[in-house]
């Protein structure tokens, strides 16, 4: 079978140096690019007339995984070198969340150097979704926008700097290339598979995958997504969808194409036998229904949920296909998946008792997984048995968000939670892991620092941890710690407009080492209020929490505690 089109979809880097630390809460699937290629992959799978069904996606499970890199920081440089002389990509797919923009202008570089001419760069993921939107859709609403078909351009859109030269044209012999030739926001399923389509065109007719602009305006402004698609020629151009909404019913699951790479320490029983983990998701779209300001979660950057009633049974049947993947590609291995919606099914007691319904038709089932609550719908939902059935149905481990023993220091608010008004927040904490115990579910938090409190508020918020854990037999791990960066999104209230170029991390700082053991970690990048981040407060903090990972369920001292899924914020 011909190849006519060749593609490499690859997580750009966070980081300018270093690995990931062990005791961090990491993947090695990258399930964000997963999901935006997973409607191509499917493309090439079942639709004749695409494209696509001449590509290297098609093949097995493996072959695409093999199409897909993730990395971590520039450290990975050599292994993307190699999948670009390996693949010789004529598309390169790069997705980017705000700390990777950096890393990305230096993947694009470095792919331009390679094959110049020969491959069309286009970029996308959370940060372009945050940098470059309309306000129509209701995507966000910003105060001194006009309204209307327009697109807005954050201080950090990739193109907006490509446009004003802060991201320089790549110059190669006498010729001059943008870095990026597409950059996409917004839902992307639809999307990317058509970019497919309309690059084999002009492969076809003009013999590079590169001159598609002049195809672009015959992009059906139909194709289903809020979608936004950027290019820079003799200024900003952009192409805006008709917002028509994406059938998640119908949309493939990042486990049935690209199959289980992730391992999460807190589902392996056996410590000889790995533990495959799928991410698996409800595909409501629209991010969080709470909208914590120091959080990207919430609602506002993907617009509001989508098709939410269907929720229970598109998670019922990721969990299905998940278990199926990782029995014919894992023979022996217990099957499990932690459930990657901000909030599991977003909260809803209605969708979280039709998903048990559904699971319950099938008790044969042996998929264990983990999802995420916020602290007042764990402890409501074990006051009421929720948790019990849901742990019958495979619920072993819950995530949530503590961030902090007073709301109240917590810079612009943390809005979920708030209604029931707890007199101590602690309290509440404390009677959301007394029930997850009583139901036999595990439990693990998510700690954020950088939000304006003083150091003895860390200091204290972790002593509390300290007894928590006593409380809950240890069962509280791994505690994730993160220092709040000021996302794109989040600077609304603020003064500062970021352009995200430089890395958020120098690899020459004291801090370098010490942000590994962080989820999300930001020298440069934080929040107004809390001011940078000091080097022996931030020592002190990873030294405590790293001791504390190191204490298995029994007490004693164990390997890595997790891998899977980020920043948990439930
Ligand atoms: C799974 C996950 C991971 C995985 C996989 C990452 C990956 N690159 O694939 C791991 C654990 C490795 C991870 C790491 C990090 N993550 Co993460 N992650 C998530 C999580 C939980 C789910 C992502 C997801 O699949 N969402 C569902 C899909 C449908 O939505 P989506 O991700 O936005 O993808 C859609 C579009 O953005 C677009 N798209 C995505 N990629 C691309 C690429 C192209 C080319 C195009 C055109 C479109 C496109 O299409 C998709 C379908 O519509 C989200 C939180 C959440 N619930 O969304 C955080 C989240 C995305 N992560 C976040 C962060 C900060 C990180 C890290 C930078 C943290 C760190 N360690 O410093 C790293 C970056 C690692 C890297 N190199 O990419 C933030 C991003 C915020 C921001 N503005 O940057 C989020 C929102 C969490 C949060 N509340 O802060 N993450
Ligand atoms: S912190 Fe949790 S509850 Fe708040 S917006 Fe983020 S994911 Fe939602």
């Amino acid at each position: 079978m011909p190849q006519n089109l060749r593609i490499l979809a690859v997580a750009a880097p966070e980081n300018e140096t270093g690995s990931i630390d062990d005791g961090r809460i990491y993947s090695r699937d990258p399930a964000s690019l997963y999901n935006a290629m997973r409607y191509a992959a499917w493309q090439a799978a079942n639709n004749p007339g695409s494209a696509w069904t001449e590509s290297n996606l098609v093949g097995d499970r493996k072959t695409r995984r093999d199409k897909f890199l993730l990395m971590s920081s520039l450290d990975d440089m050599p292994e993307f070198e190699r999948k670009l002389a390996e693949e010789k990509p004529n598309i390169l797919f790069l997705g980017a969340m705000t700390l990777c923009l950096p890393g990305a202008v230096a993947c694009a570089k470095k792919a331009r150097e390679v094959l110049g001419d020969d491959v069309l760069i286009v970029l996308g993921g959370y940060h372009i979704n945050e940098t470059m939107f309309q306000i129509e859709t209701g995507l966000i609403q910003i105060g001194g926008v006009e309204p209307g078909r327009q697109v807005i351009h954050h201080t950090g859109s990739p193109l907006r700097l490509m446009d004003n030269g802060k991201i320089s044209a790549v110059q190669i012999m006498d010729k001059s290339f943008p870095i990026f030739d597409l950059v996409i926001s917004g839902h992307a399923e639809h999307i990317i598979a058509e970019i497919g389509e309309v690059a084999a065109r002009a492969l076809k007719e003009t013999g590079s995958t590169r001159n598609v602009q002049p195809y672009l305006p015959q992009v059906n402004l139909d194709i289903p997504g809020d979608w936004i698609i950027g290019y820079v020629q003799d200024g900003m151009k952009t192409i805006i969808s008709n917002g028509k909404a994406i059938d998640y019913n119908k949309m493939p699951s990042p486990a049935s194409m690209f199959g289980v790479g992730s391992y999460f320490g807190v589902f392996q029983n056996n410590p000889d036998v790995p533990t495959p983990t799928a991410h698996t998701y409800s595909d409501t779209g629209g991010g969080c229904v709470y909208t914590c300001d120091f959080c990207s979660e919430g609602y506002k950057p993907k617009g509001s949920l989508i098709d939410a009633s269907n929720s229970p049974t598109r998670l019922y049947r990721q969990l299905r296909e998940a278990e199926a993947v990782i029995n014919v590609d894992h023979p022996g291995a217990a099957a499990t998946a932690f459930v990657e919606d901000s909030i599991f099914l977003g909260g809803s007691r209605k969708f979280i008792e039709d998903f048990c319904s559904l699971m319950e038709k099938e008790p044969r089932s042996s998929i264990r997984f983990g999802c995420q609550f916020t602290v007042n719908q764990a402890l409501e939902f074990g006051k009421s048995g929720l948790l019990k059935r849901l742990h019958e149905a495979g619920l072993d481990y819950v995530f949530m968000g503590i961030e902090t023993l007073n709301p109240d220091e917590i810079e612009g608010g943390m809005h979920k939670d708030r209604k029931r008004g707890y007199s101590i927040w602690a309290d509440g904490v404390e009677g959301a892991l007394i029930e997850l115990k009583k139901a036999e579910i595990k439990s693990g938090a998510a700690v954020l620092f950088g939000l304006g409190e003083p150091h003895s508020s860390r200091v204290a918020l972790l002593d509390k941890i300290d007894e928590w854990r006593r409380i809950s037999l240890h069962t509280l791990r791994p505690i994730s710690i993160n220092w709040a960066v000021l996302h794109p999104l989040r600077d609304v209230n603020t003064d500062i407009q970021y352009d995200y170029l430089q890395w958020g991390t120098s690899k020459d700082s004291p801090l370098m080492p010490l942000s590994h053991a962080f989820g999300e970690f930001s020298e440069r990048y934080f929040m107004p209020k809390a001011g940078t981040p000091k080097l022996d407060e931030v020592r002190q903090i990873v030294e405590r929490v790293q001791a504390m990972n190191a204490v298995d369920d029994r007490g004693t001292h164990s390997g890595r505690a997790g891998a899977t899924t980020t920043r948990a914020r439930g």
